[in-house]
């Protein structure tokens, strides 16, 4: 099998899905790894991509109640927050000051805040600076917009542009596969809605990322027909910037015999993400979920993007990750550099800052 995978590397030949399940079946990590850091040299040389970036996560409470996710709240539980727009500004002023160039922007599903809420908060962020990129709103979020206002996803997607909007994260795909998902989101959007509504953004001209979340009781069949789903969309569009795999975090979430990922898991599927997804540039490590340890192996199998400084960080964190809260700049620079590979220090849409 490696060999003809290895052709179909040196070709810059499209792998199959079989090839696919073939490589998760397979406990040759080292030649899975191998052939992804030849694939990613390719694109990327040895540079490696990080960015000076602040999450914001403006509410807990949410409608949904996704089986893996420790950080949403009903509304009057202990820890339910939402946050008032001047808090919001504190945290982007705070960003500005550290030299951030994005702030990343998600929250839960609020059950009572108005689309206009939304658009103010841009519009609060852009005035506090208006040079801070604003990456907020992944599809489940837009979806919602577009069912509290009444307003099709095209409108929505233009109101927000309009406010200041400038990109979208890439959370909610979790396995867009049907029978995964009425397991563990079942209230959350379909996985044909989350594509429609990229794919709407896409056309409106935004970029965005593709989540995976695994580990948890999806198969690798089931991460493969994810992966399928979204390179077929980003063969009609070119709209995604980065595929980035959510280790699952499993602490206080209520997946049924959940267990955390092990490092031969993660490696392995970040190399396969590589090698499947031919037609993106970017695999990102996010350390956040991965530990900073296999997020810098990673660095040998086939990716190259750290995420970033973070600052701030819920979601992984109430579902028990162990890493840091936040990166220095210096941190993930040294994280890279260990590595023997070169660190970029890039903007969100991938412009090379230093
Ligand atoms: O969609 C929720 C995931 C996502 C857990 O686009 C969990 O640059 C692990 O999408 N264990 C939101 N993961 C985060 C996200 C993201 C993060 C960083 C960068 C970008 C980007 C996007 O977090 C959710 C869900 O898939 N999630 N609970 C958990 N227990
Ligand atoms: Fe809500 Fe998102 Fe958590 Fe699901 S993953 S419960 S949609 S905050």
């Amino acid at each position: 099998m490696f060999e003809a995978l290895k052709e179909k590397v040196e070709t810059n030949t499209r792998i199959s899905d079989a090839e696919a399940l073939a490589l998760f079946e397979s406990n040759d990590l080292l030649a899975i790894g191998e052939l992804a850091a030849v694939a990613n040299r390719r694109k990327n040389g040895d540079k490696v991509y990080f960015n000076v970036n602040r999450h914001i996560n403006y509410t807990n409470l949410c409608v949904n109640r996704c089986t893996f996710c420790a950080f949403s709240k009903e509304d009057g539980e202990p820890g339910a927050y939402t946050l008032a727009l001047e808090q919001v500004a504190a945290k982007v002023r705070e960003a500005s000051a550290a030299g951030a160039t994005e702030i990343h922007i998600v929250g839960g599903l609020h059950p009572e805040l108005p689309f206009a809420f939304y658009l103010d908060m841009l519009r609060t962020i852009r005035d506090v600076d208006p040079r801070l990129h604003i990456k907020a709103f992944t599809a489940v979020e837009i979806d919602y917009f577009a069912r509290i206002s009444g307003l099709p996803v095209g409108e929505v997607i233009a109101e927000l542009q309009g406010a200041g909007l400038g990109s979208m994260p890439g959370g909610g795909a979790e396995i867009l596969v049907r029978r995964v998902r009425e397991r563990i989101c079942p209230e959350k959007i379909s996985g044909e809605r989350w594509l429609e509504v990229t794919e709407t953004a896409h056309r409106a001209g935004l970029k965005s990322n593709a989540t995976m979340l695994f580990g948890h009781l999806e198969s690798y069949a089931d991460r493969v027909e994810h992966m399928r789903l979204i390179r077929e969309l980003q063969d009609r569009t070119g709209g995604f910037q980065a595929f980035i795999p959510l280790a699952f975090q499993p602490d206080n979430t209520r997946v049924p015999g959940a267990r955390g990922v092990g490092g031969v898991d993660a490696l392995k599927t970040l190399a396969i993400a590589r090698l499947y997804l031919d037609n993106f540039r970017h695999v990102k490590a996010y350390w956040v979920m991965l530990g900073l340890k296999i997020a810098q192996t990673a660095l040998c199998f086939g990716v190259n993007d750290l995420d970033g400084t973070v600052v701030e960080e819920k979601i992984g964190h109430d579902a028990g990750a162990d890493s840091p809260q936040a990166m220095s700049r210096e941190g993930i620079e040294r994280l890279i550099r260990e590595a023997g590979r070169t660190p970029v220090e890039r903007d969100t849409l991938y412009n090379e800052l230093k």
